[in-house]
C-alpha cells in the first residue's frame, strides 16, 4: 500500500492536472446528463481505495454490475490486517470490542446497513444480506451477529494482537475516559478523523450499464464509547445513491456528518446542478460554518460522482485522497481540495 504522507509530499503538484484529467470540473457549469450509458469507473477514499478499486474492477472491467463490484471492492480493506480503521484488524472500542458498521445501496434505492457488528469479517456482505433478504434496512449489535450467524456467515476474533496491543497502550493514559480527541493523543500528530486511524473505505461505481451502487464500512473510531455508531451505517450520512442523479460516501468525524445529513446532502446538490466537487465543497461548508471553532482540529471528507462518472471530493482538512480506476487508468489516486491547508499526515 502506498504510504500516504510520501504521497502528498510528491503528489501535490500535480494535483491540478490530475484532477483535470480525472474529469475534477472546480467552477465549471453544472453537471450535464448524457443520454448515453457512461463508461464503467469506481473511485473510493483514501489511498488503500487503489487495491480495493482494483477488485471492483475485476467485475465491472468484464461487464459486471456495480453492485457486486462495490461489495468486491470494500472487501479488500476488510481483510486486510494492516488497515486499523476497516474490518478485521481495526482497532477496538474503549472496551476492547471491535465493532464495525457498513452500508451498501443500489441505484434504486434498495439499501442495507449493519452496525455495531461484531465478529464478522465482511460487514459489508452482511449489509447486502440485509438489503436483499429482510424487509429492514438496518440491523445492530447482538441482532446483526445473530443475523448473521443465520445466513451462514462465521464467526472471527477480529481483534489482532497489533490491534489489541495498540488498544492497551492507549489505557495507560486514557484512563478509561471517552474524549473525542483521544485519538490524536495516541498519534500525536492526528487530528480526530485524520489520517492515521481514520480511513473508513467508501466506494462509489457505475457499471457498463450506467448503473451505479455505493458501499461504506468501517471499524469506525478508535477507542470510541462502547455502542457509538458513526455515519457510515447510516443512509445518507456516510452513503447515498441515487441512480438518476449520482452517489456519495464520507470519511472523517462521522458524528458531524450525520449531523448534515451529508451524503444525501451531496446528491441533492448534485441534483441542483452542481458538479460533484461543487456539491461535496458545499456540504463542507456546511460543517464549518456551523462548528466554525471545532472544524479547525477534525477531518471530514466527501467523495461523490455523477451519473456521467464525473467524480469529485473534497475535504475540511488538507490531506483527503480518493482513488480512480477505470478502462483507461486502474491505479489513479487524486488528492482531495480542503478547506484548511493545515497537514496532519
Ligand atoms: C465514523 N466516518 O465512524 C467513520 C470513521 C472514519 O474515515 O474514520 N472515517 O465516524
Amino acid at each position: 500500500m502506498p504510504n500516504r504522507r510520501n504521497f502528498l509530499k510528491t503528489s501535490l503538484l500535480g494535483a491540478s492536472a490530475s484532477m483535470l484529467a480525472w474529469g475534477g470540473r472546480l467552477g465549471a457549469a453544472p453537471a450535464r446528463r448524457t443520454t448515453k450509458a457512461a463508461a464503467a469507473r469506481v473511485v473510493s477514499t483514501w489511498d488503500f481505495g487503489i487495491a480495493a478499486n482494483q477488485a471492483a474492477w475485476g467485475i465491472l472491467g468484464k461487464g459486471g454490475n456495480a453492485l457486486d463490484a462495490v461489495e468486491a471492492g470494500v472487501q479488500v480493506p476488510e481483510s486486510d490486517l494492516k488497515n486499523h480503521s476497516v474490518g478485521k484488524g481495526g482497532y477496538p472500542d474503549r472496551d476492547g470490542h471491535v465493532t464495525l458498521d457498513a452500508s451498501i445501496m443500489d441505484a434504486d434505492g434498495s439499501c442495507g446497513a449493519v452496525a455495531a457488528l461484531e465478529h464478522i469479517e465482511h460487514p459489508i456482505s452482511v449489509a447486502r444480506r440485509v438489503m436483499e433478504r429482510t424487509p429492514h434496512v438496518l440491523l445492530v449489535g447482538e441482532g446483526a451477529l445473530q443475523f448473521a450467524l443465520e445466513q451462514g456467515f462465521s464467526k472471527q476474533d477480529l481483534l489482532t494482537r497489533e490491534a489489541e496491543q495498540a488498544w492497551r497502550e492507549w489505557l495507560k493514559t486514557a484512563k478509561y475516559q471517552p474524549s473525542i480527541n483521544s485519538e490524536v493523543r495516541d498519534y500525536g500528530t492526528g487530528l480526530p478523523g485524520g489520517a492515521h486511524n481514520h480511513d473508513t473505505i467508501g466506494m462509489l461505481a457505475i457499471d457498463a450499464n450506467g448503473r451505479m451502487a455505493g458501499a461504506c464500512t468501517t471499524s469506525g473510531m478508535a477507542w470510541k464509547l462502547r455502542g457509538r455508531v458513526g455515519d457510515s451505517p447510516i443512509i445518507g450520512a456516510g452513503l447515498y445513491v441515487d441512480g438518476d442523479v449520482g452517489a456519495a460516501t464520507s470519511t472523517g468525524v462521522g458524528e458531524e456528518v450525520i449531523r448534515n445529513a451529508g451524503s444525501f446532502l451531496v446528491v441533492e446538490l448534485m441534483r441542483q446542478g452542481r458538479s460533484p466537487q461543487e456539491a461535496c465543497k458545499e456540504a463542507v461548508m456546511r460543517i464549518v460554518r456551523k462548528r466554525r471553532e471545532a472544524s479547525r482540529t477534525l477531518q471530514v471528507g466527501f467523495l461523490a460522482m455523477n451519473r456521467d462518472g464525473e467524480a469529485g471530493a473534497y475535504a475540511i482538512q488538507h490531506g483527503f485522497a480518493y482513488a480512480v480506476c477505470d478502462a483507461r487508468k486502474q491505479d489513479g489516486l487524486v488528492p482531495a481540495q480542503s478547506v484548511y491547508s493545515t497537514s496532519y499526515s
